[in-house]
């Protein structure tokens, strides 16, 4: 599936946006700001970049995604929902007893889509490399390991273990997207735990670094078909974001990362999305 009319790649992003806000609303809790801010990626990814086929989601060619910000998985369910992955009105079991789509992707559910369980922040990308390097191993494999972690989540010391891995084995097989919003669950990332300069450790660690608008889709379009063609060493990509992209409200407020809108303000953020306020409740 492979669309390029950035218009309808836009209009996908919205309905995506629309879909974390329902979603969360519903469940009552999750996590809106994080999903808000990889909508543009994701949908990026799964409508032109990637190599996938929603109706076989075991594909053995397929290049694999894995989240390792699992909390913002609304906007991964949406985008895979989207995508035919799984029928649309699933979304609205977030996070309820027995819903495949779990507050963080859990592989055991059985949802189409989901290589693996994540949730547990740093540990996604020691997954991917491992991914990447099984890639290696394997004489035909030609897909890519496809890595998204949040700004905050690179604080965590195993993540640099994996990078430093990822450098030692080149795995140009391996494209970590860092989701950089500035915030992490209760304020700045440089506050919390400063990780700056990201582009001059990654190149230390021997990876080719690429800077984007996190939000403009084209770009992230042309950024990923660089770093796909780029030989010899894993690539990332440092997506810049604003968390809560989309919704006046939650646009860079750290409030946001993990608690639903109540009605008031889901009807808003519905309205924000110029999507009509019954669009809310329907299927339900
Ligand atoms: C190992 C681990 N420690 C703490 C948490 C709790 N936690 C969930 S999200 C989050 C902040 C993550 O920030 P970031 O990666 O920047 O995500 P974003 O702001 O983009 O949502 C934290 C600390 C966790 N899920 N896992």
């Amino acid at each position: 599936m492979k669309i390029t009319d950035t218009s309808r790649l836009e209009e996908i992003a919205r309905r995506v946006r629309f879909d974390i806000i329902k979603m969360t609303y519903h469940a009552g809790s999750g996590h809106p700001g994080g999903s808000l801010s990889i909508a543009d990626i994701l949908t990026a990814l799964y409508f032109n970049a990637l190599n996938h086929d929603p109706k076989n989601p075991e594909w053995n060619d397929r290049d694999r995604v894995i989240l390792s910000k699992g909390h913002a998985c609304p906007a991964l369910y949406a985008v895979l929902a989207e995508a035919g992955y799984f029928p649309r009105e699933e979304l609205w079991t977030l996070r309820k007893f027995g819903s495949r789509l779990q507050g963080h992707p859990a592989v055991d559910k059985g949802l189409p889509g989901i290589e693996i369980s994540t949730g547990s922040l740093g540990q996604g990308l020691s997954i991917a490399v491992g991914t990447a390097l099984a890639g290696k191993k394997l004489d035909d494999a030609n897909w890519n390991v496809y890595a998204i972690l949040g700004d905050g989540e690179i604080e965590e010391g195993q993540v640099w273990e994996a990078f430093m891995a990822a450098g030692h084995y080149h795995l140009d097989n391996l494209i970590a997207i860092i989701d950089n919003n500035d915030l992490q669950i209760d304020g700045f990332v440089c506050d919390v735990m400063n990780i700056h300069p990201i582009p001059d450790k990654l190149k230390a660690f021997n990876w080719q670094v690429f800077v984007v608008d996190g939000h403009s889709i084209p770009e992230i379009i042309d950024v990923v078909e660089e770093a796909k063609k780029v030989r010899g060493t894993p690539k990332a990509i440092i997506a810049k974001t604003v968390k809560g992209k989309g919704i006046s409200y939650m646009e860079n407020v750290a409030d946001w990362h993990g608690k639903a809108p109540n009605r008031e303000l889901a009807l808003k953020a519905v309205a924000e999305l110029g999507f009509p306020e019954s669009a809310l409740d329907n299927d339900i």
